[in-house]
């Protein structure tokens, strides 16, 4: 077992074999302009600084042994997959499916929904496409998990209070033990970054554990 003995709200243990790095959404229409996030109004250099502290820990990670699993929100291009509700919220400058500077906003294939160049997966490692806020919401990834004894899950991504939150608090209520990395995972209003983080670790761990990347490289064999 390795444990981050810093971690917020008290030690977090975690064994390589039954553990994954989970990967949110690190998509270029989150990260880039151009995209969803900035036609939704959001300033995107927000959450760039999440992209060096997350290549150096896949790094690390890949080189442990880690589950990698990356996700990505986007939807089918006729949109059959995207409840009326979400495509007519808000006043965004382009809709998802709109053409935009990067391809059709949030559509699985276009360049747009890609992960951003950084942080491509490497070969082997599952990529899950999703059409809602949370990863397991009508995909195959708590299959996945079980096929491969994953039980505990290291998470990184956007947005902290949106895709990361959505998972990772389903991720607890079927079970898994779950360390969000701090510096790892980003907000467009760093009041929600701040307030999301202690919302997880808040009521002794209430959804999970808070730790940088850092404390987790330290860790790893
Ligand atoms: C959002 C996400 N914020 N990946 N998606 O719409 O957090």
């Amino acid at each position: 077992m390795l444990t981050i003995a810093t971690a917020r709200p008290g030690p977090y243990a975690f064994d390589i074999a039954t553990t994954a790095l989970l990967v949110i959404d690190m998509q270029r229409d989150f990260l880039e302009p151009g995209g969803f996030g900035e036609s939704l109004g959001n300033d995107v250099g927000q959450l760039r600084c999440t992209i060096a502290p997350l290549a150096a820990l896949l790094a690390d990670a890949r080189a442990a042994g880690l589950n990698i699993i990356h996700t990505r929100e986007g939807h089918l291009p006729d949109l059959s997959d995207c409840p009326p509700v979400k495509l007519r919220r808000g006043a965004p400058s382009m809709r998802i499916g709109d053409p935009g500077p990067n391809g059709r906003i949030l559509i699985r294939g276009e360049y747009g929904h890609d992960i951003v160049d950084e942080l491509r997966p490497l070969p082997g490692e599952p990529v899950i496409d999703k059409p809602g806020k949370g990863a397991f919401h009508a995909t195959d990834l708590d299959a996945l998990l079980a096929e491969r004894g994953i039980r505990s899950l290291l998470v990184a991504g956007v947005t902290t209070e949106v895709c990361v939150h959505t998972t990772v608090r389903e991720a607890n209520d079927r079970g898994y033990e779950c360390l969000v990395l701090a510096d790892c995972v980003g907000s467009y209003f760093p009041e929600f970054q701040r307030v999301g983080l202690d919302m997880i670790a808040a009521q002794g761990g209430i959804f999970g554990w808070v730790a940088d990347s850092a404390q987790v490289r330290a860790a790893l064999p």
